[in-house]
């Protein structure tokens, strides 16, 4: 049997790249040199798309492959797939839900925890000898006890919540609707009004056009100068030009974030703060769990191309 065509748009782990390279005849449109011209040679053949997460298919990617039936991406947000042009032409599309959603949330949980205790600071007040020469640390804000606000309670929200839970916070919840699994926690339908009860708010809703920018100003001075942000959704969510200015003026508390607008390459200006925490987009970052992913991306191309049903549909 001949391998199907995929084009491939970022890099995968070499235990992902092997079976990969196995089963299908893989184009590596992240090598090119000219992106373009290499999508104009190869897109006549190309049968799948294998993508990651934050990389997508936009309509241009897409409308090169004439032939195109199946994109796997590489994540569970696929915010960055352009579904319409999907839609339109019957192209099925895959992601990886639910093999993440633990690593997502200890993630989350963990950026709280070390922001909130200033560790990233009491690590350098070790290592540059402050603690011998100026003595004790300066004290930190308590965690427990505190309201957790969890923008959108899907699976990766509810996790979050369950971890917070555990450590002795009062959780407080905004979705579409109430939900029946999480009648121990409020539910507050205006991210205002949760941003307001919030002392951390977890920004952890599938990113669409209807949700950009749902965390704007007015969430954001909500959440106050006491309060933290934490990003482990897309940045899309977050009006970042209002957080920077809220991070600036200490009109808000501190942020955690995963993720940017633009990554990898971020706004200069968070470089400048103190009261953010940076992180790579990793929170899916586990040999565990990208290795789950991995596998996801193959079956679901491997399911498709065998005429079977797809594990993990998106549409
Ligand atoms: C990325 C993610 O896909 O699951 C998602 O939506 O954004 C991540 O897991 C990951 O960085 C791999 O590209």
């Amino acid at each position: 049997m001949t391998k199907p065509d995929i084009l491939q748009v970022g890099p995968y782990p070499d235990w992902d790249q092997v079976p990969l390279d196995e089963t299908f005849n893989m184009h590596k449109y992240f090598e090119a040199s000219d992106p373009a011209g290499f999508l104009n040679a190869v897109g006549a053949t190309v049968k799948g798309i294998a993508t990651r997460g934050e990389l997508g298919a936009n309509r241009a990617m897409i409308e090169a492959c004439p032939n195109l039936e199946v994109i796997s991406v590489y994540g569970v947000g696929f915010d960055a797939v352009d579904l319409q042009a999907c839609r339109e032409r019957g192209i099925r599309v895959t992601n990886t839900p639910d093999v993440l959603t633990n690593d997502v949330a200890d993630l989350g949980v963990a950026m709280m925890l070390v922001q909130s205790r200033g560790m990233i600071g009491a690590e350098a007040w070790v290592r540059d000898g402050s603690w011998q020469e100026k003595g004790l640390y300066p004290l930190q804000s308590r965690v427990w006890g505190k309201t957790a606000g969890v923008l959108g309670l899907g699976r990766i929200g509810f996790e979050v919540a369950k971890r917070l839970a555990g450590f002795d916070l009062k959780i407080a919840y905004s979705d579409v609707s109430a939900k029946d699994y999480a009648r121990d926690w409020s539910f507050v339908s205006d991210p205002v009004e949760l941003a307001r009860k919030s002392d951390f708010l977890f920004v952890t809703l599938a990113a669409s056009a209807e949700t950009r920018h749902i965390v704007n100003k007015d969430v954001i001075e909500a959440v106050g100068p006491q309060g933290m942000i934490i990003n482990i959704s897309r940045a899309s969510n977050i009006d970042e030009e209002a957080l920077l200015e809220a991070l600036e003026s200490n009109r808000l508390g501190s942020a955690a974030l995963d993720v940017f607008e633009g990554e990898p390459a971020l706004n200069p200006r968070f470089l400048e703060l103190n009261n953010v925490l940076l992180q790579p987009h990793h929170a899916s970052g586990t040999f565990e769990t990208r290795k789950a992913m991995g596998k996801l991306v193959r079956d679901n191309l491997k399911a498709h191309f065998a005429g079977q049903d797809l594990l993990t549909p998106v549409l």
